[in-house]
């Protein structure tokens, strides 16, 4: 296990200095965030990325996102010219070192939830997911920090109605054609990819939502057979749907050697579809985190890990899931997790 954490590039209150100082962190998590979607990178601007991170005594572990231009999930004609920048900015991403790249093929939007600042029984804030909130709002009105807000009402509605005609198998060629298309790129870039799951794993506004669960990541798989076609493995993400289990699900791809990234979070199953971010230990939330790390340990996964979203605690104010506080209790639990999972195994 690699270390990692995500930071938002010079515009996040959270300084690269602060986040060295967390025991045992490695690397970073983080992306160009002023190039509008569809895009290539430029090489400078991905080196002097680079040269920032490791000015501060870390290294670039993976770029998430390089987000994928809604055309390409549509299927529109106009992916080719998308999909040629895509291949171009893995290119680049290659040339500078960069091993892996985290990506989603959410159509529109991307991660939801009812409320980012819930308090729980403790007085921390967290991001929640309500079943009946969410199916009471309007995607037309709908803004989450992280999400595309570049488009216009208009833009936004014709957007929606473009998907009509896309179901889930739609989607499903629409990503093969992605994906047989970037892939021998990014294996001759050295660039690992990893998709992200859905969050939550299931359709919500009546758009299709494809990578939810263990047939959908072996669908994936399949597509294009190389150790570079693989998963972030957000537990967290996959353990939203009651129906998964999201251990099981790590193991499988684990021993298909698919694992390219890995997103530690807990959620709190609060009956029906709804649910809640909880602290990351195992007893505050519905994943069981020794079992997410021994499996980790045993098959020898030596990627990047990052604490995935934390709650608000101390008084801290920042982007919803991404302060600094919570999210290095989370490391530092990992870290804990970690070294009695090796040591175990040796004295086995
Ligand atoms: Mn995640």
């Amino acid at each position: 296990m690699q270390l990692t954490f995500r930071w938002y590039g010079n515009d996040d209150p959270i300084s690269l200095d602060y986040i060295r100082q967390i025991p045992n962190m490695k690397g970073i998590v983080t992306a160009i965030y002023d190039i509008p979607v569809g895009e290539s990178w430029p090489l400078e601007k991905i080196k002097e990325l680079k040269e920032t991170v490791e000015a501060a005594g870390m290294i670039i572990s993976v770029i998430e996102s390089v987000p994928v231009h809604e055309d390409i999930k549509l299927g529109k004609p106009t992916r080719d010219t998308y999909i040629e920048n895509y291949k171009t900015t893995l290119r680049h991403l290659g040339e500078a070192g960069i091993p892996v790249v985290c990506y989603n093929f959410m159509p529109v939007f991307d991660w939801t939830r009812s409320d980012l600042a819930f308090e729980l029984e403790d007085g921390s804030k967290a991001l929640i997911f309500d079943e009946e909130e969410v199916n009471k709002m309007d995607p037309r009105k709908l803004s989450l920090p992280g999400w595309d807000e570049s488009y216009s009402e208009e833009e936004m509605n014709q957007l929606l109605d473009e998907y009509k005609e896309v179901d889930e198998e739609k989607l499903w060629e629409n990503l093969s054609y992605f994906i047989k298309e970037i892939l021998p790129v990014a294996e001759e870039a050295g660039v690992k990819m990893a998709i992200h799951p859905d969050d939550p794993p299931y359709s919500i506004f009546g758009l299709p939502r494809i990578i939810t669960g263990k047939e959908s990541l072996e669908r994936l798989i399949s597509l294009y057979d190389s150790p570079y076609n693989g998963v972030t493995l957000c537990v967290g993400s996959f353990a939203s749907d009651p129906n998964n289990d999201a251990v099981e699900i790590l193991k499988d791809m684990l021993e298909k050697e698919r694992v390219n990234f890995m997103h530690t979070r807990n959620v709190k199953l609060m009956g029906g579809k709804s649910f809640q971010e909880s602290a990351h230990l195992s007893e505050k939330g519905s994943i069981d985190m020794y079992e997410v790390m021994k499996a980790l340990v045993e098959h020898d996964f030596s990627g990047p890990l990052r604490p995935d979203h934390g709650r608000m605690i101390w008084g801290e104010e920042g982007k919803p899931g991404y302060g600094l506080y919570d999210r290095a209790l989370g490391a530092t639990y990992f870290n804990g997790l970690y070294e009695a999972c090796v040591k175990n195994r040796r004295e086995d």
